[in-house]
């Protein structure tokens, strides 16, 4: 059989893999099933008018029930990985103390069904979802959450340590922790200087913390952290605006990772985050990681705003620049630059764990799911990232956000991120053209280690 030509040209011996990625509250349900404790999400969907049309992760994609129908999805499309997380609060629902068996028995049976269809599982412990009993307690603003995620960490690696190897701590810190107490448009919902700046340094401490868990308790972990890195853009040329522009790129793109990993704040935010930090503290936060987690949308476009706890805000790229139905810009030279930048300054292998694009997917008469804009989005992203690899970024994986439509946070269900249709009133899947798509890619790129003995 000839196919067309490989669109991905190995930039090294090592195999890539292809993936989907998920998150725990964006599509499992079963929010108060099993003994799950509630998280901070659940509150905050709770608070009317703080998601659009009051939308709620009560059900979402019901994958809670339905995980084995999706891993099918997923060993059909010849995807290599997968990553997902685990919801905290389902497992510990207070978050320290009590563990819930039901809970954990629920990550079994999805392990051992991925093992089963040979797709490897990825595992994020912290996609967004803190257990509201710690969020009373000060959530990530108080130092002891730090601690209390190391005992979680330790947990998740008795348990499924013997199975699963590769673990990330956090999905974008900086993401959770910029809207969750500045910008807004995420939980808990506090516009507060001090709680960021707290929370911030607490992620830290809790990601290094929960990386010697993991090493010291898994045999052969491949450890990573997942960090969103866009380039942070003035939207106008006024030097408030590029101040402003600067100032968001040292928290977006540098108060994680720079500790993390080059084992310092950046220069902009040094003196602001001085008083959280205790002696040994750096050396607690950045220990030796295996992989670098990338996720990428789009650039930022900032500019100076009175009206928040930074004083910066969101600004518009230019008219020229072609944009998602969500409004984000699309630019796939932007990618490229980002997994350049990352590859160099961490030194590290990079795994894109998140890129894709919302679009409005509607089912056609014939029952089919038609989504031409994102296979196109994809095609130009997937080419972005293998012009960096030709150009010597150190790129291992690819993983589309995401498998399923899901609860896309304060946009709630309006916003349609999946490869697979779902249908909420029903629960339905659909492989959309852009699933097909991409099994056509993964067949075409897939290393096939049998063919080459003969
Ligand atoms: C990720 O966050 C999350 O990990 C995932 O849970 C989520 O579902 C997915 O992406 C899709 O949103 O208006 O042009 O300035 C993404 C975080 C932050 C990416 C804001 C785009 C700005 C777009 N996003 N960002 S723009």
């Amino acid at each position: 059989i000839t196919r067309a030509p490989a669109t991905v040209a190995a930039a090294s011996d090592a195999p890539f893999v292809w993936g989907v990625s998920t998150s725990s509250y964006q599509i499992e349900g079963a929010a108060a099933e099993d003994g799950k404790g509630p998280s901070i999400w659940d509150t905050y969907c709770r608070q009317p008018g703080r998601i659009t049309d009051n939308d709620t992760g009560d059900v979402a994609c019901d994958h809670y029930h339905r995980y084995a129908e999706d891993v099918a999805l997923m060993k059909a499309l010849g995807v290599g990985a997968y990553r997902f997380s685990v919801a905290w609060p389902r497992v510990q629902p207070k978050g320290r103390g009590a563990v819930n068996e039901a809970g954990l028995a629920f990550y079994d049976r999805l392990i051992d069904a991925l093992l089963e269809a040979r797709i490897e599982p990825w595992l994020c412990l912290y996609h967004w979802d803190l257990p509201q009993a710690l969020g009373d307690l000060g959530g990530w603003a108080n130092r002891d959450c730090a601690f209390w995620f190391a005992d979680y960490a330790a947990l998740i690696a008795r348990r499924y340590g013997d199975r699963v190897k590769r673990f990330a701590t956090f999905n974008e810190s900086s993401v959770f922790t910029l809207f969750g107490f500045v910008m807004g448009g995420q939980a808990p919902g506090i516009a507060d200087r001090t709680m960021f700046h707290r929370a911030i340094h607490h992620v830290n401490l809790a990601h290094g913390g929960a990386i010697d868990v993991l090493r010291s308790l898994v045999k052969d972990a491949s450890l990573g952290i997942v960090h969103n890195i866009q380039p942070s853009r003035a939207a106008t040329p006024a030097a408030e605006d590029v101040k402003a522009a600067a100032l968001f790129d040292a928290y977006w793109n540098g108060a994680f990772a720079d500790p993390q990993l080059l084992g310092h704040y950046p220069a902009l935010i040094a003196d602001l985050m001085e008083p959280w930090i205790a002696a040994g503290d750096i050396a607690r936060i950045c220990r030796p990681i295996d992989w670098f987690g990338l996720n990428h949308y789009s650039p930022l476009y900032m500019r100076a705003f009175d009206d928040n706890p930074i004083g910066v805000g969101w600004g518009a790229a230019p008219d020229s620049v072609p944009r998602t139905s969500f409004g984000w810009p699309i630019e796939p030279d932007a990618f490229r630059d980002t997994l350049l930048h990352v590859s160099k300054r961490y030194g590290l292998p990079v795994y894109v764990l998140e890129n894709g694009r919302s679009n409005p997917d509607v089912v056609d008469e014939k029952g089919a799911v038609n989504d031409p804009d994102r296979i196109e989005f994809l095609k130009s992203y997937i080419g972005a990232m293998n012009q960096a690899r030709a150009a010597g970024a150190d790129v291992r994986g690819y993983f589309v956000w995401s498998l399923l439509d899901n609860f896309e946070w304060s946009s709630g269900f309006s916003q349609r991120f999946g490869i697979v249709y779902v249908d909420y009133a029903t629960g339905q899947r659909i492989p959309k053209a852009s699933y097909h798509w991409y099994a056509d890619l993964i067949r075409a790129t897939a290393p096939r280690p049998h063919s080459a003995a003969s």
